[in-house]
């Protein structure tokens, strides 16, 4: 079993009181603690190998493009994709997306032409799509949900035909944390000629995704919900489609040469990288990675399904609790509401006693909308959380139920 109280130790920011009390931290799924050695690699970066990278002809510049270069590898490594021309640096998940929308989707996304989305969609994965849908004449579809917060997987042979171009869903949602099934989804959009973008910002902390082995056209993810620093993302491409693609951005670095009469662009990937990236952010990435790398995914995994268990089974004990997203597969992720109470309440009174949650409609508005709720209260669990810390999330939601009733 995953050595939890070791893993803990490995992060500064647990061992502080809040108000007081132990911090309980359980909004992983807003972002992830980072690391000592996270830190300590941004720390080291600017004390010893501060300099831009891919131009400077100096030892410093040389070093520090080397190992933002080892990122890139091991991100390539991480994901399983053929190469590291397939991996772009972004700053963030929504960034990764917007790029797709700006770039593939404004060449490829045409007047009457359909992108489908999926309930569970974060407002990252809905809004970049509708501008892009406004701007072009294309039509937003959306796969509906079961009450349980899984997809209704039967609507999809009527949802994708010849006019979806472009299929965009998460594979764990925020909100819920179901786990959806994105391999039969691929395959059929596949069986249309639709492009498949996945969402990974949820998924990549909770189990190993292969995207040669799932075959989706783009995949993005965030290091910060991955145990890394914040500003610095990844967007994952076939290399076919990224060739084909127009630059987004432009700037420094995307360039192969400028005059005022015309501007040839840069090879994958630095295509997409117009300007200075956050090179430490992006080599820090590296550490997190070799972090989640030297855990087993079936310890992980385990442990995070037996803090999901142990939390939901204590919260269904609770007179009034009504949980949001009871799918057979879910991440370490329980939405849940007490009775009329403001989730805002909840959250406040907990905070209080040291636990740390996010309450509201963790940008899943359309999701609030089809449960006819404002928002909720919402648990997400990383490595470093213990059973113990459950508990102590129960009994401060207790007391904070009591106080408010
Ligand atoms: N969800 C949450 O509390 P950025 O902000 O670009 O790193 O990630 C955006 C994003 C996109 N898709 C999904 C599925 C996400 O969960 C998130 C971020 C956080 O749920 C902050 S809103």
């Amino acid at each position: 079993m995953l050595d939890v109280h070791a893993i803990r130790s490995l992060f500064p920011i647990l061992q502080q009181q809040v108000h007081g009390r132990p911090l309980v931290y359980l909004d992983n799924a807003a972002t992830t603690q980072k690391p000592i050695a996270v830190i300590e690699r941004i720390d080291a970066y600017y004390r010893t190998t501060n300099a831009n990278i891919h131009r400077g002809a100096h030892h410093l510049a040389n070093i520090s493009t080397e190992h933002f270069e080892q990122t890139r590898e091991k991100t390539r490594a991480f994901l399983n994709a053929r190469e590291t021309a397939e991996i772009i640096f972004t700053s963030g998940t929504t960034d990764s997306i917007n790029l797709v929308a700006q770039t593939w989707g404004r060449q490829n996304i045409g007047a009457g032409d359909e992108i489908l989305l999926s309930m569970l969609e974060h407002h990252s994965n809905i809004v970049p799509w509708q501008m892009l849908a406004e701007e072009k004449g294309a039509v937003i579809r959306v796969i509906p949900i079961h009450d349980n917060g899984t997809w209704q997987v039967e609507s999809l042979d009527t949802l994708i035909n010849e006019r979806t171009k472009l299929v965009a869903v998460n594979h764990v949602s925020n909100a819920l944390g179901t786990i959806n099934p994105i391999e039969t989804l691929i395959a059929k959009a596949h069986a249309t000629g639709a492009k498949v973008l996945i969402d990974g910002a949820q998924s990549v902390t909770h189990m190993p995704v292969d995207v040669h082995a799932l075959d989706c056209d783009f995949y993005c993810f965030s290091a910060h919900k991955l145990y890394g620093p914040t500003g610095v993302g990844v967007l994952y491409g076939k290399r076919e489609l990224l060739d084909a693609m127009p630059p987004w951005r432009g700037g420094g670095e995307m360039i192969k040469s400028v005059s005022f009469e015309k501007t040839t662009y840069n090879e994958l990937p630095h295509k997409f990288e117009a300007g200075t990236p956050h090179i430490a952010g992006v080599i820090a990435l590296g550490i997190a990675i070799d972090f989640v790398q030297s855990l087993s995914w079936s310890e992980v995994t385990a442990h995070k399904q037996q803090l999901l268990d142990h939390a939901t089974a204590l919260l269904l004990e609770i007179d009034g609790v009504r949980i949001f997203g009871t799918a057979p597969h879910k991440a370490g992720v329980v939405s849940f509401n007490v009775a009329s109470h403001h989730p805002f309440d909840i959250g406040t009174l907990l905070d209080q006693q040291g636990v740390a949650v996010r309450t509201g409609h963790h940008c899943t508005e359309p999701l609030w909308n089809f449960y006819g709720v404002p928002g909720t209260v919402r648990a997400s669990f990383a490595v470093y959380n213990t059973l113990e810390e459950i508990e102590s999330f129960i009994t401060a939601l207790k007391k904070a139920i009591h106080l408010l009733s």
